[in-house]
């Protein structure tokens, strides 16, 4: 299996409620390795340019306005199939659809307020760590 990298974030909700910890945990537990991680409160740019392909959706301002409430953690995760893994680890984006022990069934509140993000592709992936991490190596 490829060793991928993947982009991920511990959400302001998952930071007001002291999970980062829990979260990182359970990227440790499962194999994964955390490559880069920087706490960050994001602009409204920031959040816009990183979330631009849900622009045109109706729920935008508020998923903008989320992320911007404060800070999060943002992350460079590595390992065997680390995007689909991550992804798997953080289960459903609904936590009420979430399976059992997944980031979101675990620290997640509503759809909007779901605790963390992973990366859904290779292309998104670079995009993602390049839009945080600037001149980080994707490999
Ligand atoms: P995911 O890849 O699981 O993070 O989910 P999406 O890319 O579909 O959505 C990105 C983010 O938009 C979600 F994490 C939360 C937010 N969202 C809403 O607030 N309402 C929706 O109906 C769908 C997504």
């Amino acid at each position: 299996m490829a060793i991928e990298k993947t982009f991920a974030i511990c959400k302001p909700d998952a930071v007001e409620k002291n999970h980062i910890g829990g979260i990182i945990s359970l990227v440790e537990k499962n194999g994964l390795k955390v490559k880069a991680l920087r706490m960050m409160h994001m602009t409204r740019p920031i959040a816009e340019g990183f979330y631009a392909v849900h622009k045109e959706r109706p729920f935008f301002g508020e998923l903008v306005d989320f992320m911007t409430r404060g800070p999060c953690v943002v992350m460079v995760l590595e390992g065997d199939n680390a995007i689909a893994k991550w992804r798997e680890l953080m289960g459903a984006t609904n936590p009420e659809k979430a399976a059992e022990g997944t980031v979101r069934k675990l620290y997640g509140a509503s759809v909007g307020e779901n605790a963390s993000h992973g990366s859904d592709g290779p292309e998104t992936a670079k995009f993602e760590i390049g839009w945080f991490f600037p001149g980080y190596d994707v490999g």
